[in-house]
Parts: C-alpha cells; structure tokens; sequence
C-alpha cells in the first residue's frame, strides 16, 4: 500500500463515523509494539520486511536497548475495507508495570481496545490490570491471541493441543470479563436500592425487597470474547499472519459449500464436518473426531510450518501454488525459515488485514459514545451528573453529538503532556522545496559562481577589488556563504531556542466535540475548577472578550497555537482537526502541567482525574554534581514532573530535591531524561529512600523464645531494662495502663493522652476513604469560614455515612464503645490512618458534626484551643518517635483536658486575638500540604521534651516566656503523643510489594533462593496448565527489592523476570527496642543479642539518613583491646 498523504488523513479525519481511535494493552512482552509494526507496515510507512524488527512505535533510545515499551504514543493509520475507508488512530502502551500510568493516559482518549494475549504464557497479571483499566473507562475491547507460532515451534503441541490451549486462555479471560461484569451489576443494583430508599414518595407498600440480583436480567452475551463474535483474532505478529474465524468462513462456505452463517457459529466450537453428507454435527455424537477449527484451520497452519521447518522444498511449493500466493525468489532462497514462513503466510493471512477489519467492525466510533461514559467522564469525586449546573448538563448532548459545526462547544482533552525536541516539530523542519524556490535558488547559485569567478580573476588582477565584489555579492550585508550554509538559510524558519536542542510540549489529546481550530481561544480547566463557581462569580450572558473575564480559580484562556497530526515518531502540521480525533497540541506548556480539559465554554466541568493503578513508591534524592548547577537540576526537574505522568517531584524540608517513581525501570528512565534532555548536568543519586511508618501493637503473649510472657516471671531478669521507661522526663506521669499526663509548660492546662493501637481493618478502611476524609475536611473548613457555598450533597452525605458505619462495624467491644462518635480527627494532614478520639467531658466536638454548633463565647474560646490540640496531634502522627516516619494506624485517645487553672487564669482579649492567629496558621499548614498520605520529614526541632525546656516555676503571667499559649498546647500535645507511644510497644511497618514471577519449572529453585534471601514470602505456586511455567505469587519488602529484577534475571539466564507492584504496608514483627530480659532468651541469643534484628537495622539506617541520634556501640569488643595489652 502507498504512504498516505497528509491530505488524506485530513479528509479522512472529517468522517467521524469512520474514525477508530484505539489502543494496544496487554501484559509486558505480548507483542504489541510487534502488532503495531505490522499494522504501521500496511501503511507503507515502514517496510514490510523491517515489521517486527523496528518496532517503529519505540522511538526512545532506551526502549530499543531494553526491548521494553516505556511511553504510549499514537499514529493514524488509513485502512479500506470494500467501499469504506477508516482512520485509526493507533496508541502503542507499555506493558511494564513502572509505567501502567500511560495506559491510563492512553485509554482515556480511546473508544476501544485491542488486548494483545500471549497464547503461551496466557492471561498474566498486567492483562488483568488493562482489562479492568479498559472496562473502567468503558472502552469496548477485542481481544488479539498472538504469538500462535510459539506454540507450533516451541511448545510443539499438535494442532488439537493447540485448540484446547487456546479454549483455555479464551475461558480465562472471560472469566475475568464476568468477574468484572459482576460486580458491575451488583454495584449498580447498590445504587439503584439506595436511591429507592432515600426516595420518600414512594409507597410503603412499594418496598419490598427485590431480591434478584439485577444479573439474570441483564444481557452479556456481547461482552463475552469468542472467535463467532468476531471479536477475537489468532496471529503471530512477529511472522506476520493473523486471521479471524470470518475469513476461513468465506473461503470453505464456496470449497465445501456449506452456508457462511453456519461456518461462523461452527467453526469455533466443539464441532466436526461429515463431508460426505456436508453436515456439521456436535464433536460427542463422534468419538474421536477434529473440531472445524483443527481441522480446517489449525492443521492448514500446522503443514505449512513443519514444511518450512523442515526445507521440504516440494511440499512448500504445492502450498504455494494450491494458495495462489507468489513468493519473491529472494525469500524463497533464504536459508532462514522464519523469512520464508513470513513471505508466504502475511500474503496468505495478512495480519494487518484480519486486525483492522475486526477493529472496524466491532469497536465502536466516536459518534457511538455511550451516555454512561459521558455521565462519568463529567461528574468529578462525590458529584452526581443530576447535581451539576444545568448548563453543564447541556453539554452531555455535545459529547454525544461529536458534531463539527460552528456552534458546537469545542471540548478537548488533554491526557499527558510529552517531549519533543523542538527541532523534530514540523515548523522547525527543513520542509521539501516548491519548484519557484528550487528555481530561484539555482539562480542565485549560477550567481555566486559566476561572481566566484569574477572575483578569482579580479584577485588575480588587482587585491583591493575582491573586498568591493564581497559586499557586492551579498545584498543584505552578509558575509559571502558557502553552498551548505545557504541551504539552511533557505529553510523557512530557524530554530527559535538558543541552545542546540530543546524540549518542546506536546499536548497528547484528543477532541471530543467541536473543531478545534490553530489561532482559537480555549479555556483551560484545572482538575479543581468548578462550573458553579464561574457561574456564580460571572454574571449570565457575559459577553465581553475571553480575556477580560474576572479571575476564576484554576481556570485559564489561552491559545490554541500549534496543531499536530500524531505519526509515530513524526509530527504533522494541521490547521483543524474535526471532532472525535487524537491530536497534539502545541503551546500548552505554560498552561497544563499533565492533564486539563480544555473547553469552549466555562460551564464544562473537567474530566474526572486518569485513574492510574501504580503509586509511585521508589524515592531518590537528586544533587548536582557541581552544586552550582543547582538551577539547572530544578529546572529540569519541573520539566521531568510535566513530561511524565506519574513521577513526583518533592523539596523536602530538609533541602533534598527528590523523586518518587513506580519502580526501579522508571528511575532510570527518569535519571536518563533528566541527565540528558531536561537538565543536562551530570546528577548525583542517593540510595533509594525507603519509606516506613510507625506503629504499636498489643503487648505480645509470648517471648522471642516463643516462651508466654507471665510465666517466667520467676526467671532472673538480667537486663533491667525498662529503657524507655527511663526515657521518659520527670513531671509526666504516666500510669500502668499508658495513659500519659502531661501539663503545659506554664502549668496551666493538663494534657492526659493515650495511645491505642487500631484494629487492621479499621486502617485499611481509614486509607481506602482517604478522598472522603479530605473533602469532609474540606467542607468543614468553609464552614468554618462562614463559607456556604458547598452545599453538601446527598451522595456525599451517603458516603459519609456508610464509612461511619464500616467504622462502627469493625470498633466493637467494651473498649471501643461510642469511640466513632468521638472522633475528633484524623491524621497526619487531617486525612491519614491515624485518628484522634476526644474523650473529655468538657469539650465535645468530633468530624462527623462539623464545628461546634451556635458558638457561646466559652465554646468558641474552647474550639480555638481544640484546634492547637489537633495540631498537636497532626505534628506527632506525621512523624514518629523511633525514626521520624508517619505514623499509621493508632488512635490517640484524649482522656482529659484539663484547663481549669486557666479558666481560673481568666485569659485575656488579646491574648485570645493572638491565640486564634495562631491556629489559624497551624490549620494552614495542614492543608496544604500535598495530600496521599505521603511521608514527608518534618523537623521542627521540638522533640526534645518541652520539660527540659520550662523553668518550672513560671506561673506568674499568661504572656510569659513559654510563648502564646495555643503554641503551646501544640507542643505539649504533640510531646504527650509522643510519649503515649513509647510506652507502648512499638513496631515499624514495611512498605511492600507484590511479586508475580513467570518462570520454568527448571529454574523455579533458583527463584526461591533470592526470594529468600530477600524476606521475600510465597502466597502461591500455580502451574500453568499445559506448559512447563510457573506462576509464583509473592510478597517482597520494597526496601529488599533494590537489584531484585535483575538478580532474578541472572539467576535464572533470563527466564524468569518479576513484576513489582506497590501493594500493602506490613508490621515488621520484631522489636526494635528489644533486648534479651529473660534467661531463656539470653542463652538464645547472647548478652548482646546481636543476631540480625531486621526492624532495628531498618530504624537505624532511617535515623542515620536523617542524621537523628543512633544508638550504637562505636567499641564492640572492648575486652579484645585490653587483652592485647602487655602491661596489666
Ligand atoms: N514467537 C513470537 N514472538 C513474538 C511475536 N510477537 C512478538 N514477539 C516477540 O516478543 C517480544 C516482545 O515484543 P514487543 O512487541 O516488544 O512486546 P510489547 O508487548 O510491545 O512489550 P512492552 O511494550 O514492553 O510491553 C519481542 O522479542 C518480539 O520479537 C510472535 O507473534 N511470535
Ligand atoms: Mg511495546
């Protein structure tokens, strides 16, 4: 096929119904960037006999050395099927978990997928991840099983194997469709009760519990992937054939003469053919009998591969001519099979046919757009589509419309933003030459050849006349060139930017209703903007220019300035692109930082936020190498942060520039950028930084010796070693049940705290409503401010009440009685897994009420002392005594507050003006801190014991040297938090990983021993049916996971390589503080006990980082010098 020209694809590009905008999704290594070649190759754009091996969509130097894909990137392709032609708008994704955020970058622009299965390793955990990623978004998917020929050549199996092999991964994966189907119904028959319930006109007699599931009813038979749906295709990418059922149908229809529409349903399935009697009977009637699909199909392929395999000449031959194919003389020489087998089946199955066919027949287009999808796409966090503004409603038409027309609103939206060198950007390029100028320039050249030789004789004749002839021959002034610099002096524009190469940012998006025109002005939404706030502070029928609108928060009106047609690794200048096409646009950087919605009218609300499935985890400082590149290295960083969707970039407190990323491949993918295209300077990189958290446990019931703690009470204690006990200053009583007492240095308020560890569920469900958390805080907080303006929605105020519920459920029994009610707050930054009780008689106030009713003088005084004491606790959750890590899961119980002194005191006004200001400011430091749970270092230097610091005797005066009294009820809250904490036995949690490792059986030894011997844990080991491989499940600290990849990698020659994901925080069972007390245990393990206590090597490389105090014995063995003495 020819390479299209641009005028195509723009022609192409107004047919909307026409259009394709698909990605490619699969597990790691499946082959799609195979498929794509292929794809790209029946586009002419690549050769046929490169499709493969270029991997063209690999445009990143470190993709092709990796063999990995590491961004998604998009290219139009035109394909014609009969009298219909087709644009396709193909994104390539990764495969690679580090990188699982740009498939979410990529989904969201498309209306379907093609999942490509490896038909040897079958559904692998990342196929689990795209398929739900897809069905998400509510993109439609078929599925692509390639890699058929490793079952021929590698796997031998028989064609009727081949068959059962291939029933096999279609059952999984339907499976999981169910799965995912299921709980789909079920979550929206949810909905359906709870809107049935809060509807108060119906009738009493109307509720009757419906006890159907909602399943039976509902049809799913379309969602299901068979090859009779035509939505599953069988190739091999990398020997370019691929065909759907439907093809072999047309073909044996007229061979054997049996209806096509038969052929479809049968020749899937358990099915056999009796030619004499051309009847198709079910497999069980007889024994023994092939399938359609084997024999028809599979045993075609089957010969044909063992023929080429095996160099039968004469047999090839007969294939050939009895196929009508014509084979080049240079492919039929070839000594490798693989050419031969690819020249002769991608005429014969072409791969690219049988993919794109299926792709326009099965996906949908852009006009097909589904209501649901457009409902979620617009409705952000807790919002209901019935809630927004109804001027934002009105636009869910235009979504549905895709309508080109002048008044259609333009709504784009922008999924990521990348960088290009911004000499490849078209209009920096060197375009091809019209005739005129191709005229003019050898014009101009006869010219100077002529005036050459003008000035070579005048040289010869007289010396002063060459400088007249040099001005001569240039008229603007310039020095006299040579041929080369003309040339570039010819092209249209130069390279605007100073230095060599710079980035430039391309928008990577995609235009879901109007014409997005070069020159047009938009409006860009940020991921927080609210139509209802513009509509409030912008007077309806506001006519005045786009730039003269009064400042709406987050929300910008910019240009449109560059247009881009995608193509791969190339870029193509547009003026327009019609409604439901992927694009890129230029001049945004200002504007986006990763992803915005950019519309027409302000009353468009912007996209829900990508939902991305890995949590950037691996933490690294960065420094320059000279430290006066400081600039440089931020500046690249702000560039690394737009151009990558998921990495995150921190200033620590302490200075530390740091990156956080998904995994050790996206590290180095990010140090590679920012070394080389954003900062270019050579960079120092820290080990990676391993986040913990902190946490308490019940006292344990048994010893290290496993021996139960009470009975060996008799024992002789040797170490007497209530360490901690000691730690703890004098004036903070602290009774036997850990409650801490604690009074503010001017002795005026009485602090009494204790620490209680959580249940586990009870922190999970704390972190799973971490958003929810956020926005009662939120809400609470305009409040507050006297702000009405979030009116709290009925969803919401649902949402609310169900986490209170699952809250109730898990905090049963005596202990925990009404403790729901009394919670006061969470933390650190009022959303973590942490929580603050208030179990005080004098002051009630928890987050479910919101602030304290019509506040009387007293209780307003009292909710501006709260406030230091939530702060307080804010400071202690955030960074905990053992290392400085936040803390997770403990609840801190104030079991009195005493003020009585202080209302004795009788504060005065000012003081109380001075108070609030204060608290205020704390409040604003909470906030705004960026959310997620995060650690993030705090010093503040205040955890020394505040005790250390009073001079006890200071009573006289409320404006004393201790400082305004809300500081130091923070300090002294925090200080008792603190100290609740170390009477309890504490515990470090480890962030962990899941691990899925594919490896053979001879191998899987090998696999063990370096799970091992990184604390790693096996769940599960599952063979894989019908094949040597093993499917291990394990779960590996991520601070042991530094090298493991690669370990394994080499361990096992390659064979077997994990994938890591971020899934869970885990207490470490060993104390850090622990020391042999009983004899038992020091005969188990010395005076010293210096056999390997995981946690506390763990806390102390944490302290040393953070150059806290170690406690460590600098002199081991001390007796070993003295022995060597001679003069004892
Ligand atoms: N035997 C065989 N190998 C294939 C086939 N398709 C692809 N491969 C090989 O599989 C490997 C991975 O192919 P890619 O196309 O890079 O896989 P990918 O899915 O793009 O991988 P990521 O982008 O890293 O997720 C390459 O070595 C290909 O040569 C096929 O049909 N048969
Ligand atoms: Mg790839």
């Amino acid at each position: 096929m020819v390479l299209n020209s641009l005028d195509k694809m723009i022609q192409l590009q107004k047919n909307t119904a026409n259009i394709r905008n698909i990605c490619v999704l699969a597990h790691v290594d499946h082959g799609k960037t195979t498929l794509a070649d292929c794809l790209i190759s029946s586009n002419g754009i690549i050769s046929s006999r490169l499709a493969g091996k270029l991997r063209y969509m690999d445009s990143r130097e470190d993709e092709q050395i990796r063999g990995i894909t590491m961004k998604s990137s998009a290219i139009s392709l035109h394909y014609t099927e009969g009298r219909e032609e087709y644009l396709i708008n193909l994104i390539d994704s990764p495969g690679h978990v580090d990188f699982s955020s740009e498939v979410s970058t990529a989904v969201r622009i498309c209306d379907g997928c093609i999942i490509v299965v490896d038909a040897v390793e079958g559904v692998c955990p990342q196929t689990q991840a795209v398929l739900r990623q897809a069905w998400l978004e509510n993109i439609r998917p078929v599925l692509v099983i390639n890699k058929i020929d490793r079952l021929i050549v590698e796997l031998k199996f028989t064609p009727q194997e081949a068959y059962s092999h291939l029933k096999n991964i279609l059952e999984q994966i339907n499976a999981l469709t169910g799965t995912l189907f299921t709980s789909k119904v079920l979550e929206e028959r949810a909905e359906r009760e709870a809107e049935s319930q809060v509807n108060p006109h119906s009738e009493p007699g109307e509720q009757v519990y419906d006890w159907s599931t909602g399943l039976e009813d509902t049809d799913d038979s379309h969602l299901y992937f068979s090859p009779d749906q035509g939505n599953v295709v069988f190739t091999s990418a990398i020997d370019g054939w691929g065909f759907g059922i439907e093809h072999f149908a047309n073909i044996y229809s007229q061979k054997i003469g049996v209806k096509k529409e038969v052929l479809l349903k049968t020749l899937w399935g358990d099915y056999y053919i009796n030619m004499k009697a051309k009847k198709i009977m079910k497999v069980d009637q007889a024994k023994g009998k092939k399938p359609l699909f084997v024999q028809l199909i599979l045993e075609n392929i089957w010969s044909l591969y063992d023929a080429v395999l095996k160099k039968d000449k004469e047999k090839i031959d007969k294939i050939v001519t009895s196929l009508g194919l014509k084979v080049g003389a240079r492919e039929a020489r070839h000594s490798d099979p693989k050419v031969q087998i690819n020249a002769i089946c991608s005429q014969w199955l072409p791969i690219s046919s049988a993919v794109l066919a299926m792709v326009c027949q099965k996906l949908p287009s852009p006009l097909d757009i589904t209501a649901e999808r457009v409902e979620k796409l617009m409705c952000t966090g807790s919002q209901t589509f019935d809630s927004l503004p109804l001027e934002t409603q009105a636009l869910k038409a235009a979504f549905m419309k895709c309508g080109s027309e002048e008044t259609a609103p333009v709504i784009i939206f922008v999924s990521k933003m990348f960088a290009v060198d911004a000499k490849a950007l078209p209009q920096n390029k060197p375009r091809p030459l019209t005739q005129e100028e191709i005229a003019q320039r050898r014009e101009r050249a006869r010219q100077r050849h002529a005036e050459k030789l003008a000035a070579a004789q005048g040289q010869a004749s007289s010396g002063p006349s060459q400088h007249g002839s040099a001005l001569e021959t240039s008229p603007k002034g310039e020095e006299p060139r040579g041929d080369e610099q003309q040339v570039e002096d010819m092209t249209p524009k130069p390279v605007p930017q100073e230095g060599d190469s710079q980035e430039s940012f391309i928008a990577f998006a995609r235009v879901f209703s109007g014409v997005a025109r070069r020159g047009k002005k938009i409006f860009v939404l940020g991921p927080k903007y609210s139509p209802v706030e513009f509509l409030q502070r912008v007077p309806l029928g506001f006519s005045a220019p786009l730039d003269d609108l009064p400042p709406v928060p987050h929300m910008v009106c910019c240009t449109l300035e560059n247009l881009y047609l995608l193509m791969g690794r190339e870029l193509e200048d547009l003026e327009e692109v019609p409604p439901g096409n992927v694009l890129g646009i230029g001049g945004l950087q200002d504007f986006v930082l990763k992803s915005a919605t950019l519309c027409s009218l302000p009353s468009c609300p912007p996209f829900i936020p990508l939902n991305f499935e890995a949590t950037p985890i691996v933490r690294v400082a960065v420094e320059p190498k000279h430290p006066s590149e400081m600039p440089q290295l931020v500046k690249g960083m702000k560039l690394l942060n737009q151009a990558d969707p998921c990495v995150q970039i921190l200033i620590q407190e302490t200075g530390e520039h740091v990156l956080v990323t998904a995994g050790e491949v996206h590290l180095q993918r990010c140090l590679d950028d920012l070394k080389e295209r954003f900062a270019k300077i050579q960079i120092s990189v820290s080990e990676p930084i391993i986040p913990f958290r902190e946490t308490i446990t019940k006292p344990p019931k048994v010893d290290m010796v496993n021996e139960e703690i009470g009975k060996q009470q008799k024992v002789a204690v040797i170490h007497q070693t209530k360490e901690d006990q000691s730690k703890i200053p004098e004036g903070i009583q602290v009774d036997s049940d850990g409650l801490v007492t604690m009074a503010t240095p001017n002795k005026l308020a009485t602090l009494s705290v204790r620490a209680v560890p959580l249940p586990e569920e009870v922190t999970q469900i704390l972190e799973g409503n971490s958003d929810l958390i956020r926005s009662m805080e939120q809400l609470t907080s305009s409040l507050n401010e006297g702000k009405n303006t979030q009116m709290i929605h009925q969803k919401t105020q649902e949402k609310i009440w169900e986490f209170k519920g699952k809250l109730e459920q898990h905090l049963t029994g005596r202990k925990w009685r009404n403790t729901v009610d009394q919670i006061w707050s969470f933390g650190p930054r009022k959303c973590g897994p942490n929580m603050l009780v208030n179990k005080s008689e004098d002051f009630q106030n928890s987050v479910w009420t919101g602030p304290a009713g019509k506040a009387s003088k007293e209780a307003n005084r009292y909710r501006d002392l709260g406030n230091s004491i939530v702060s307080g606790f804010q400071l202690a959750t955030l960074s905990g005594p053992m290392c400085e890590e936040p803390l997770m899961g403990v609840c801190f119980v104030l079991e009195k507050w005493d003020l009585s002194k202080f209302e004795e005191h009788g504060a005065s006004d000012k003081q109380n003006r001075e108070q609030s200001d204060l608290v205020t400011e704390g409040q604003g430091e909470g906030e705004t801190c960026p959310g997620g749970g995060e650690n993030q270092e705090l010093h503040d230097g205040s955890s020394e014991p505040f005790e250390k610091r009073a001079s006890p005797k200071g009573e006289s005066s409320l404006t004393d040297c201790y400082g305004p009294f809300s500081g130091q009820l923070i300090a002294t809250m925090k200080e008792a938090c603190r100290y609740a904490l170390q009477v309890k036995p504490q515990r470090l949690m480890a962030a962990m990983y899941t691990c899925d490792i594919m490896a053979t059986g001879d191998v899987l030894g090998r696999v063990y021993a370096v799970l091992s011997k990184r604390e790693g844990r096996v769940l599960q080991e599952e063979m894989k049916e019908g094949t040597d491989m093993f499917i291990i499940k394990a779960v590996l600290p991520v601070a042991e996971s530094f090298g493991f990849a690669d370990e394994i990698r080499k361990r096992t020659s390659g064979l077997a390589s994990p994938q890591l994901v971020f899934s869970h925080w885990e207490v470490l069972p060993s104390d850090p503080f622990w020391v042999p007390t009983t004899e038992e245990e020091y005969l188990h393990f010395g005076e010293k006990a210096d056999s390997e206590n995981q946690a506390r090597k763990y806390m102390n490389a944490v302290r040393k980082r953070k150059g806290l105090y170690v406690e460590e014995k600098i002199v081991e063995h001390a007796e070993k010098q003295r022995t060597l003495s001679k003069n004892k």
